[in-house]
């Protein structure tokens, strides 16, 4: 009997880490080519790994989708599918791709997983495909998946450049880097609250955000001034500075959200509870910045050599609390063995 799939080789095999932006990315100049509207800059985790392989086939007549082992869902595997569209469209190949994704992130940890997603699949995908692409060109393979997934490319602190095209005249600007940390050595801790899933995407709330929140404009000009900033307050190894950026651009963020029409709210009581305790922890003299995506669930920079007792801190503000510390982990890896 012939087996219904029968793929070539063994597949390739990439690991990625979700990544933090600690001057956000919301909202897109260009929907079909992921061009965000501003720049932005995160930390890679060294937590939560996704492990994704890619094999090619020639005898199933769709790519096939599974993470966790079981069949991804119907909007995930469009996402996928649409990602492998342009793949197959930069090679001239049609194979078509059985993807098997293992997740690591806790379910409701208000991590991307999307960031560490795209940026494995990327990573499999290129090579099982036979495109051969600097890191540079394959983050911006992976911002076609998901505009974050691009920073997961790269290890510790990185920059997204937001560009202004891609493809078009050479136009290849929107692309992320890795930027030297040197004299740091943050932690990010995460604090889970609220395990439950998100009520809308963060795709479908920067489009909200985008088209009724009189705040998005302003917010999208200080954001470029957060950038520099940022960057800066890295270069100079200065923690403090960064958190109260990291902070701001956050807050900012949600500001945008809160104004839309009508109003998208991620953070719950439990948050706002965390985020006192960091204020609270502040006053007593201790670096601890939060930051906070689209979820309830709350991030703090600080320094490594704090993060365990600030963790404990934080743990101690309500009983369902969970805190993971996470240091700067490595960007978007084939695994050895890999080669279809
Ligand atoms: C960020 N977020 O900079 C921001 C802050 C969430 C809040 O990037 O539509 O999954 O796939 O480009 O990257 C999450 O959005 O969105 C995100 P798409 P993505 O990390």
């Amino acid at each position: 009997m012939v087996p219904a799939i029968l793929e070539t080789g063994d597949g390739v095999t990439a690991v990625a880490h979700p990544n933090i932006a600690l001057v956000k990315y919301w909202g897109k100049r260009d929907e079909s080519l992921i061009l965000p509207a501003t720049g932005s800059l995160s930390m890679t985790l060294n937590l939560y790994p996704t492990t994704t392989t890619v094999r090619l086939t020639t005898r199933a007549p769709a790519d096939s989708v599974t993470m966790n082992s079981r069949p991804a869902p119907r909007q995930t595997h469009l996402r996928v599918e649409r990602f492998l569209n342009t793949v197959r469209a930069f090679t001239g190949r049609d194979e078509r791709a059985v993807v098997e994704t293992t997740n690591t992130v806790p379910t409701g940890a208000g991590l991307a997983s999307s960031a560490s997603g795209f940026a494995a699949l990327a990573t499999a995908a290129a090579t099982a495909f036979g495109l051969e692409l600097d890191p540079r060109a394959l983050s911006r393979l992976a911002r076609r998946g998901s505009g974050s997934a691009c920073r997961s490319i790269f290890g510790g602190l990185v920059v997204w450049h937001a560009g202004t095209g891609d493809g078009a005249a050479g136009d290849r600007s929107s692309y992320a880097e890795p930027i030297d940390a040197e004299g740091l050595d943050p932690a990010l801790i995460i604090a889970v609250v609220d395990p439950a899933p998100k009520a809308m995407s963060s795709r479908e709330a920067m489009r909200r955000t985008i088209a009724t929140s009189p705040f998005y404009l302003p917010w999208t000009t200080v954001n470029a001034t957060d950038l520099d900033a940022m960057r800066a307050a890295v270069a100079r190894a200065d923690l403090d500075a960064m958190g109260e950026i990291a902070e701001r651009s956050a807050f900012g963020m949600h500001a945008t959200m809160l104004a839309a029409r009508p109003p998208i709210r991620y953070l719950s009581p439990l948050s706002l509870s965390v985020l006192d305790r960091v204020v609270a922890l502040r006053a007593d003299g201790i670096t601890a910045y939060a930051t906070m995506d689209a979820g309830p669930n709350v991030k703090v920079l600080c320094a490594r050599t704090d993060a365990t007792r600030i963790a404990a801190a934080i743990s101690a503000v309500g009983q369902h609390i969970s805190t993971h510390v996470a240091l700067p982990g490595p960007g978007a890896a084939l695994l050895p063995g890999g080669g279809s």
